[in-house]
């Protein structure tokens, strides 16, 4: 009796919990942000490089359901047309048959190369930067990062932190409902600008300890290692600009959850727009900056050098 009256509690309790779930995902999908995920599955991208990994884990993934339909379809009908009540004898013949251990050792291999052969052209593919047209370096830092722009946009340079609703938000008994800060731990002060339909690559290194740049919908993850600078690269598909969402993957420390990562892509144009705004911002920063005393500027070596 218990357990027949628990079991339609318990299956609504499944029910219902799913049903959030899928409804979580569905909120996620429909999120201001072109951002391609729906939560179930890898996002699509909207890079070159992200939606050649999505293709690759898709035919992966078709093929890992083709094999269990065909293991667990044979274990299935064994099973049910062979059982005992039916009056089967077990068929000796097959034990330590070297036809089958044979056979069962060449289609697992014939499966792995056809996976391994787009999946190590795709390794090429990613690791082969081409010449790019903007060149970024990117520094982690517990815990935030810095972009220093080079080529066209040279001396462009600014950290990018957790931006202060969240960080007021996160303390500890703060009052404040994360519900109610809009992108809640994903926001920063200062995004990194990007052109779309243009070829960006990323040079990262770190500080202090090993971080790692990600953003799901350009399909990379790369760490950022003290003393090594690892390179990334990317081209945002044109017409697909907005603001895409990542964060450090490298466990950082303790704040490693509170130094998200946001890109704004732009169109060339406007691109181009924003790299003379930050460059006339600061040229008009540094005519306002006051200049140090002439004195403290002759002491400072001498105190240096007396240390
Ligand atoms: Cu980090």
């Amino acid at each position: 009796m218990r357990v027949t009256s628990r079991a339609p509690a318990r299956a609504g309790a499944l029910i219902a919990a799913a049903t959030a779930w899928l409804g979580s995902a569905a909120a996620h999908a429909g999120s201001e942000s072109p951002n391609t995920s729906n939560g179930l599955n890898l996002p699509y991208g909207v890079t070159g490089l992200a939606h050649s990994i999505y293709d690759l884990h898709m035919e992966c993934f078709w093929i890992c359901v083709g094999i269990a339909v065909v293991v667990f379809g044979a274990m299935i009908y064994s099973l049910i047309a062979f059982r005992h009540s039916k009056g089967a004898i077990p068929d000796k013949t097959m034990l330590h048959s070297t036809k089958v251990e044979i056979i069962w050792t060449i289609i697992p291999v014939v499966i792995l190369v056809v996976v391994a052969i787009p999946a190590a052209e795709l390794i090429i593919k990613l690791e082969d930067a081409p010449p790019p047209d903007l060149s970024i370096r990117v520094t982690g830092y517990q815990w935030k990062w810095q972009y220093q722009y080079m080529d066209a946009a040279e001396g462009i340079d600014f950290f990018s932190t957790l931006k202060q609703d969240s960080n007021f938000a996160r303390e500890l008994h703060s009052g404040i409902d994360p519900a109610s800060i809009p992108n809640y731990l994903l926001e920063v002060d200062h995004p990194l600008v990007i052109p779309s339909g243009t070829k960006v690559r990323l040079l990262l290194t770190s500080d202090d300890v090993i971080h790692a740049w990600y953003v799901p919908d350009f399909g990379l993850k790369r760490s950022a290692i003290p003393g090594f600078i690892n390179e990334l690269w990317f081209e945002v598909d044109p017409g697909k600009e907005g603001i895409y969402r990542g964060q450090c993957a490298a466990l950082c420390g303790r704040d490693h959850a509170f130094m998200p990562i946001v890109v704004d892509v732009r169109t060339p144009d406007e691109f181009k727009k924003w790299v003379d705004q930050q460059k006339a911002a600061s040229k008009q920063a540094a005519a306002v900056e006051p200049q140090p005393p002439p004195t403290a500027r002759a002491e400072s070596p001498v105190a240096g050098a007396g240390r």
